[in-house]
């Protein structure tokens, strides 16, 4: 495990992320090491904020060091473009601005050729399916954090129902807190538990 790295996203260090991530690439450490050693300071982080020996802005500036390391890895990680595999509609439910797994999620996707529309984070029920109607993607991509939030999942496919579009399109939920049995529960097709399986499930799903 690269510790610089891992120390980086775990001190904040915006300054030096970028640095430690290109050294480490030009060094021959495959992409995805990169990334572990990244994860891995983010889930320290986590640890530390349970344990109250980290707090709100500690936890934003290891979530910038985070994004600003995929930065640098991002082209390294990509690939080659491959071809257009499918459109999918990617969002953060309603009241929750976690966005590093989505984005994650959707980095992947796009790297495996599907189209990703990404609605951002915070995204009402309404919005998703008003996005649904518009873009008629082949999948829907959820993601929650939050215990309270990977409740609007539910508000999601219900919406969607209400609106007769719930045939029209896939449902995958995804998030450290929702589970295969959630998933089902709500009504979902898929439950992704990282961001490389989300991208055989939405494969499946087609
Ligand atoms: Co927050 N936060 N946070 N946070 N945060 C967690 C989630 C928490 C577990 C920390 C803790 O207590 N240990 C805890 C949630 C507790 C709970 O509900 N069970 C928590 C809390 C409480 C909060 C606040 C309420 C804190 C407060 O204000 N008191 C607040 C809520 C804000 C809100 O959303 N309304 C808050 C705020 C924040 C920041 C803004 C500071 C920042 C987010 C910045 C950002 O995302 N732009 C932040 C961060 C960074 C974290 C931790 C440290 C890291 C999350 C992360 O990015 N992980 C997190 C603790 C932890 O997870 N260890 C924590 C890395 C990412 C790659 O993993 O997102 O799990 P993850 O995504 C994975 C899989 O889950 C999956 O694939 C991804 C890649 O493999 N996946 C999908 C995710 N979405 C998917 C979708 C799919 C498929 C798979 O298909 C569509």
């Amino acid at each position: 495990m690269n510790e610089g790295i891992l120390n980086a996203v775990l001190n904040g260090d915006v300054y030096g992320i970028e640095e430690h991530v290109q050294q480490a690439l030009v060094a021959g450490e495959a992409p995805g090491e990169v990334l572990k050693a990244m994860m891995a300071g983010l889930e320290q982080v986590g640890r530390r904020f349970e344990a109250g020996e980290y707090f709100l802005p500690e936890m934003m500036m290891s979530a910038d060091a985070f994004k600003l390391g995929m930065q640098a890895l991002g082209p390294a990680l990509a690939g080659a473009p491959v071809e257009h595999a499918g459109v999918v509609l990617l969002g953060t439910v309603q009241g929750d601005v976690h966005d590093i797994g989505k984005n994650l999620v959707g980095f992947m996707l796009e790297g495996a050729g599907f189209q990703v529309i990404d609605l951002g984070v915070d995204v009402p029920a309404a919005r998703f399916a008003a996005a649904v109607q518009t873009y008629r993607p082949h999948v829907l991509g959820l993601s929650a954090l939050l215990t309270t939030t990977m409740l609007g999942m539910q508000e999601v496919i219900e919406e969607l129902r209400r609106r007769g579009l719930r045939e029209q399109v896939k449902v995958l939920v995804g998030g450290s807190p929702v589970s295969k049995r959630f998933a089902e529960q709500i009504g979902a097709d898929a439950y992704g538990t990282d961001a490389a399986q989300a991208v055989g499930l939405v494969r499946a799903l087609l």
